[in-house]
């Protein structure tokens, strides 16, 4: 490994630095940046880039910086309009990571890639880390938490007015499927998400910053994230902009691929539910590669302009 703790270190040191510096100056772009929340035409690509050990599909791969970075480059040059930089596996049955580890990994990739002129959405469940990405520029705090694992989640939102990736979350994913109990997914998954958004409203969010997700693999099994995503237009009538994440998820095993075949066979799968997603009107769709999932939107906008 080249990327010692030291180089590591010194990179966290310079991003100190500028965080505190935009800070000062982050209450002019405040306003903004709900902007890359708002709901048009177009399903935006968030391309997934884990800067850990142990995600599910890709754990490990990315994780020195220098790959990291470059591996978001290539993300971007495959057609995401976002890159999601997370440093902590939500995969099942993992245990949480120290919020220094997790900044060790994830800001000075943040700093990066804003530098590059790239959209950064940041995917963490602690309000410190969100914070300070958000002070390095990031647009956007994806919490698969919705805000629920840490408290302060809500006030960093607030105060810094990034777009916020609300997902449906019952519990820390080391109990995940303990909690994947319905009655009906859709009606209670739905209730769930509008009541966390009511609440975070109360505590100040503004709803022009959210996106909500319903949080496929989270607390559901098998066949309940097919409820899920054929019940999609129950969540889009919540009236909020929709972010779907199904990208490599266990549920697609076996779909357009060999059952038990690698997490990376599912991305024409996971291409097939970005198509559907953009056609009812989401937000955006997450995926680890994005030039499947690209291909099938190009054609779905080649079809509209047709159809206009
Ligand atoms: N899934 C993972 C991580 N972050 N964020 C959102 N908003 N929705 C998700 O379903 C989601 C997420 C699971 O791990 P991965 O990064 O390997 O997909």
């Amino acid at each position: 490994m080249t990327d010692l703790p030291t180089r590591r270190s010194r990179r966290l040191a310079a991003v100190s630095q500028a965080s505190t510096a935009a800070a000062h100056e982050s209450t002019g772009r405040r306003r903004d940046r709900h902007r890359v929340t708002a709901v048009d035409q177009r399903t935006r690509v968030m391309g997934i880039l884990n800067v850990t050990p142990d995600s599910f599909s890709d754990g490990g791969l990315h994780q020195a910086y220098d790959a990291a970075v470059q591996h978001a480059r290539e993300l971007v040059a495959a057609g995401a309009d976002i890159v999601d930089v997370g440093g902590e596996s939500t995969r099942p049955g993992s245990e949480r990571v120290p919020v220094e580890v997790e900044q060790e990994r994830v800001l000075p990739v943040v700093q990066e890639l804003v530098a590059e002129g790239i959209t950064v959405s940041v995917d963490t469940m602690n309000a410190a880390t969100a914070e300070r990405s958000v002070e390095l520029g990031a647009a956007i705090v994806n919490d698969v938490s919705g805000g629920l694992a840490d408290p302060d989640m809500a006030r960093v939102v607030r105060d810094t007015g990034a777009g916020f990736v609300v997902m449906h979350w019952r519990g820390h994913s080391d109990r995940m499927y303990r909690n994947a109990e319905y009655v009906h997914a859709v009606d209670e998954v739905r209730r769930e998400v509008e009541l966390r958004v009511a609440e975070l409203i109360v505590l100040g969010v503004r709803q022009e910053q959210v996106v909500i997700d319903p949080g496929l693999g989270f607390a559901k099994q098998g066949v309940q994230n097919w409820e899920i995503l054929a019940g999609y237009e129950r969540f889009a009538s919540i009236g909020l902009p929709v972010l779907v994440a199904a990208s490599r998820k266990r549920f697609l095993d076996g779909i357009g691929s060999t059952a038990g075949a690698p997490p990376k066979d599912r991305d024409l799968a996971t291409a097939a539910i970005s198509l559907l997603s953009a056609e009812r009107g989401a937000w955006g769709v997450r995926v680890h590669d994005p030039a499947p999932t690209r291909a099938v939107l190009d054609v779905w906008d080649a079809w509209r302009a047709a159809r206009s």
